[in-house]
């Protein structure tokens, strides 16, 4: 039978039919994305089953409301699939509350942040140079401008600097402390945070967008019933869609004092009505999908080889001198000083590396003194590695690929280089023959030429 399952084939084949310029561009962006490897940390290959999720009519309802619960009618199917969404978050985190429409994590820390807060009061997040995220209180996002924010950062060792935030939390009595990073490879001590937020009455919300898969599987420790409130993306380390969630641990019926609800009657209509209007059905149903993968036992072996391939970069970059921030990694991220190391900045070896096929993102560092356009540092994320098969045995000569393709660069200023066309090809060949012998499963097999 299957009515879905033509559909779906039809429809590559008819947008093939009726607008072969834009398949072009998709096809050639599929061809890049098999033919190299993606170390971006923020990134991750969607299974095609969630891509399916993604490509259905789903989207065709409009949905304002919550299951049981809406202002359209039409919604009979959507409030299972929303439900099952829920009900599976729920599980994954061990959440007493879930919101699976957000939009984005973004959006997530948004609603967050406006339901609990007013305008002008006083955040604490980590500084965006020190690896904490635009959301947390930079002042180049709204979350830096609507409220008055405080930034903390790292101690020399790399760590996060809890002496730090506590000092200025105490100074400053902020009414939020945010803590979740970007950029950063160790563990986050959830408890202390929330020891730090007790002491001054802050909320804390626990941003955990990269590690969110590390936490399911049991290889990061859960934030859920240490925070207030609990915020993720589903695409980075869910290998989900692009979107978010918002997770109550066990102050999810605590109620908000001055707004006389309890934190998840908050939550919900912090999303719905006050931040967005209707879910977008096709993200919630490939939510649905992406959760239930993270509940396998594959998933959780994929977790973990995410961090033994990291620390086996860690190792193999060690041994050639590479100098690693942070002394190591706990999670999906190595962090590198490309600058101390190569004597090349972030972006020039960004678009080296991405020259060679390996695609990377440039990454300021403690005590960086360049510009976040130029940066020391290289962040490379071991997700999509892990979800293409790759072991640590493999890790040694990925980076010694990275060190070769870098010390073949020479720089001529903090953004010029010049790289020799043809060891540029030999590079190039030499990813994507990794590319081809892990292939991103689900995504065929395409063969050297
Ligand atoms: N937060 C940015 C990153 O980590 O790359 C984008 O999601």
């Amino acid at each position: 039978m299957s009515d879905l399952s033509d559909f779906a084939r039809d429809a590559v084949d008819r947008l093939e039919q009726v607008d072969p310029d834009l398949f072009d561009m998709l096809q050639r962006e599929y061809e890049r994305q098999v033919d190299t490897l993606a170390l971006v940390a923020s990134c991750s290959p969607e299974d095609p089953s969630v891509l399916a999720c993604e490509g259905t009519f789903a989207s065709n309802v409009t949905a304002e409301g919550y299951p049981g619960r809406r202002y359209h009618a039409g919604c009979r199917h959507v409030d299972e699939f929303e439900q099952l969404a829920i009900d599976r978050a729920k599980a994954a985190f061990g959440a007493r509350y879930a919101n699976v429409q957000p939009h984005t994590a973004t959006t997530a820390n948004q609603t967050v942040m406006t339901s609990l807060l007013d305008a002008g009061d006083t955040i604490i997040g980590m500084d965006l140079d020190a690896g904490g995220h635009l959301t947390h209180g930079s002042k180049a996002s709204l979350s830096g401008n609507y409220f008055t924010s405080y930034g903390y950062g790292i101690r020399p060792d790399g760590q996060i600097d809890y002496e730090q935030a506590e000092a200025l939390a105490i100074e400053h009595k902020p009414k939020l402390i945010v803590c979740g990073t970007t950029a950063y490879p160790r563990v986050i001590d959830w408890a202390r945070f929330r020891a730090i937020a007790d002491k001054v009455g802050a909320w804390l919300l626990a941003d955990i967008t990269h590690i969110a898969g590390l936490v399911i599987a049991g290889e990061h420790p859960n934030s859920i019933d240490h925070a207030h409130v609990t915020t993720t993306c589903t695409h980075k380390q869910l290998y989900g869609p692009r979107g978010g969630l918002i997770l109550l641990g066990k102050d999810a019926e605590m109620v908000v004092p001055d707004k006389n609800v309890t934190l998840e009657k908050l939550m919900g209509k912090g999303v719905f009505p006050w931040f967005q209007g209707a879910p977008i059905v096709n993200k919630i149903v490939a939510k649905a999908r992406a959760l239930g993968m993270a509940m396998t036992p594959e998933f959780r072996e994929r977790m973990k080889r995410i961090v033994e391939l990291s620390r086996g970069l860690v190792a193999a970059f060690e041994e050639r001198g590479v100098r690693v921030v942070a002394g190591g990694s706990d999670n999906h991220i190595v962090l590198i000083d490309v600058l101390s190391t190569f004597d090349v900045t972030g972006i020039i070896a960004q678009k080296a590396l991405e020259e060679c096929g390996i695609i990377v993102n440039k990454n300021r560092i403690a005590g960086d003194t360049k510009s976040i356009f130029v940066s020391s540092g290289v962040r490379i994320g071991t997700n999509s590695l892990a979800a293409r098969g790759f072991t640590a045995a493999d890790m040694p000569g990925v980076a010694d690929l990275i060190c070769r393709i870098l010390e073949a660069v020479e720089a001529d200023d903090d953004r010029d280089y010049a790289l020799d066309a043809a060891a540029r090809d030999a590079f190039a060949d030499e990813s994507r023959g990794l590319a081809r012998r892990y292939p991103i499963p689900g995504y065929g097999q395409r063969v050297a030429h």
